[in-house]
């Protein structure tokens, strides 16, 4: 075990003790509660939000391989719109639900009331309506971090419609993708998306996306910064002007517990993202609860999460939860260095947050840049600091807790994924110490095991390592890939009989706190992004200069893990540093720029088993400049491959 895991717990203070929602007992009663009658907690719980028709049946639940079937709340009925708005206004009509805080700081900050939002969701909803959008069909919300992203995805919501938001900073082709895959029926985009002081196009992005879609697919534009783009008559709408038109009201749709709300992409260890669906009843219960727990959020308080809502952290904290507990929620559309490394600290300050959420790569970018751009911002209104997207190293954690935190703030490390819809395992603040590093303990009614990775034997044993399973379902788990309940259920319950496979290893401490150690697949962690080195490698094979290409992490200073891209070149093709530089541009087109390769080493020929197949382990030693612990090379068919890999890697330290 490492020194971490012996680390000493660190308690939260008396005065953020004795206003939190749960202490130590509560924690341990409910958490108890959760496990030993799973209908009771849940009946109790389901009930937060605001159903039309109540539920009757409580979970539906088979994680047996070959008939996984997950069903929450499934007699129940309501609408997840009318959750986030209308249920507030009585109370808190004219309370801010977003503030939106734009890139240039110069640009003047938007309040949105709970009002204001019924009346804007509204609008769009029925813009939507009259160009056809009806209940299950799917949109795709190609925007910026603007109010509008808040109002698509509601609107949808409102109207039944499915939504799937596609990150900004993704290429036509992985867009064009995502909108056949869903088989989307519109597109809602804006002109461009300042971020940083520069530009994204992405109305002239979807543009190119659209020439490998279906011509039925309709595009509407928010027109944002004002940037000129080319308009298609007949297929691009304006959005603003047409809202501008549209009745203030819209009625919201009754929908099933389980009709989707929304179709999320992510990587997995194949090459093509999967459509992870979460689905309304079970997830809105979860989102909400984790909000309100995890972050100990108390009527009132400003809650920032800097995610983007292309992100499931964006979906479920930026929006869904926050807003199902009449929340004040930030949205902001820039990055945390631009005008200057303090801009975070400045928007804190400006907008009296008291809970901040952000990842451990941005803290650590921060970090670089030294503690001064931290301490010229009054941070008095922050009461607790959260992380999530990838472990937290002691060295970013201390400098959060003692430069943002002021040593007063406990740290929330949230461990959770798009599949699971909220936080799975994480502190409850206030109730439960933390160690600089862990994730702590489950959530109320998460089961979290511990197997061993090769037999898939559930290790009983207080303290443990091995791959993380949870045992039971909870209400935001995702319920099927899109369109392939079949890949839904290997991915996730085919490997170990009855559990569901997170896909991350961790240790348990003789505390039973948990640590997670990272992915056991072929997906990488890039700035708290998933990266499934497939799809890298099938964006580099795709060159036509490019023979073969295997990709695999490294450890990088501020992203957590940087992309290594070994590359062999078609047969007399020159490697040049030109070359070199196109891949990177090729990868960037071909996927994003998230995906741009770190290193590229020209690979003659690549370690192969007698098989055939790729020995990503020593790719992965190399790229970790521990070429001394290759590990069993006495299967490789050529070992002389490995000696010119090892010569020639790229980042000698
Ligand atoms: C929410 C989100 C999920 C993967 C997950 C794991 C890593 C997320 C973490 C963490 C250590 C944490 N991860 N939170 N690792 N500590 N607190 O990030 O979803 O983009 O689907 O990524 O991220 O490897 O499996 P997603």
């Amino acid at each position: 075990m490492s020194d971490t895991v012996k680390a000493p717990l660190v308690h939260a203070s008396d005065e953020f003790i004795s206003r939190a929602h749960v202490d130590a007992s509560g924690y341990e009663a409910m958490y108890k509660a959760s496990i030993d009658n799973p209908e009771a907690f849940w009946a109790e719980h389901g009930r937060r939000i605001d159903w039309i028709k109540p539920f009757t049946k409580v979970r539906n639940v088979n994680f047996d391989f070959g008939q996984v079937d997950i069903k929450w709340f499934e007699d129940g009925t309501l609408n997840v719109s009318a959750n986030c708005i209308d249920r507030h206004l009585v109370t808190r009509g004219d309370q801010t639900a977003i503030i939106f805080e734009p890139d240039d700081p110069a640009t003047p900050a938007q309040h949105i009331t709970y009002k204001e939002l019924l009346e804007q969701t509204s609008r769009m909803a029925n813009v939507l309506k009259e160009h056809g959008v009806s209940k299950g069909d799917r949109v795709v919300l190609y925007l910026p971090m603007i109010p509008e992203a808040a109002y698509a995805m509601l609107a949808c919501a409102r109207i039944g419609a499915i939504h799937s938001i596609v990150f900004g900073g993704f290429s036509p082709d992985a867009l064009a993708q995502r909108i056949n895959d869903s088989e989307a029926v519109a597109v809602i985009t804006a002109d461009t998306a300042p971020r940083g002081g520069r530009r994204t196009a992405l109305k002239s992005n979807t543009d190119k996306a659209l020439t490998d879609c279906s011509d039925r697919v309709k595009c509407f534009v928010v027109k944002h910064t004002g940037d000129q783009t080319t308009w298609v008559q007949g297929r691009d709408v304006d959005l603003k002007a047409e809202m501008a038109e549209a009745a203030p009201y819209c009625a919201y749709t009754e929908v099933g517990a389980e009709d989707p709300l929304f179709v999320l992409y992510t990587s997995g260890s194949t090459g093509k993202p999967k459509g992870v669906v979460h689905t309304s009843g079970g997830y809105l219960v979860y989102a909400a609860m984790t909000h309100q727990y995890t972050f100990d959020y108390h009527d009132g308080d400003v809650f920032w999460c800097t995610a983007d809502v292309g992100w499931v952290t964006g979906h479920s904290y930026i929006i869904y939860g926050p807003l199902a507990n009449g929340a004040t929620t930030l949205m902001f559309e820039g990055v945390p260095t631009y005008p200057d490394a303090g801009r975070f600290w400045e928007v804190c300050a400006k907008h009296r947050v008291n809970q901040f959420y952000t990842a451990p790569t941005a803290i650590r970018a921060l970090m670089a840049h030294g503690p001064d751009h931290v301490e010229k911002h009054d941070l008095s209104s922050l009461r607790l600091l959260g992380t999530v997207g990838e472990p937290i190293n002691p060295e970013a954690w201390n400098w959060y807790n003692t430069h943002v935190g002021k040593g007063k703030c406990p740290i929330v490390d949230t461990w959770w994924q798009t599949e699971t819809g909220g936080h799975l395992i994480t502190p409850l603040p206030g109730a439960v110490p933390t160690k600089p590093g862990s994730a702590t303990k489950p959530f109320f009614g998460v089961k979290p095991v511990v197997l061993e990775a090769e037999s898939g034997k559930e290790i009983e044993s207080t303290e443990a390592e091995g791959v993380l399973c949870i045992a039971d379902s909870w209400p935001g788990q995702m319920r099927t890939v899109w369109g392939d309940h079949q890949r839904f259920q290997e991915t996730y319950f085919q490997q170990y009989k009855g559990y569901y496979f997170s896909g991350d290893g961790c240790r348990r401490d003789a505390d039973g706190y948990y640590w997670i150690t990272g992915r056991v697949d072929d997906v990488i962690n890039v700035s708290g992004h998933r990266m499934g080195t497939a799809e890298v490698e099938s964006a580099l094979v795709a060159h036509e200069v490019v023979a073969e290409a295997a990709v695999v992490g490294y450890p990088h200073e501020i992203k957590g893990q940087g992309i290594y891209a070994y590359v062999t070149l078609m047969n007399g093709v020159e490697p040049t540093e030109d070359l070199r530089k196109d891949l990177v541009k090729w990868v960037r087109q071909e996927i994003g720029p998230i995906a741009s390769p770190d290193l590229i080493q020209w690979a003659p020929g690549l370690p192969k088993t007698r098989s055939g197949k790729i020995m990503r382990r020593i790719l992965r030693k190399i790229a970790e400049n521990d070429y001394g612990a290759l590990g069993d090379t006495s299967t490789l068919a050529e070992p002389a491959v490995v000696d010119d890999l090892i010569e020639n890697r790229m980042n000698r330290g």
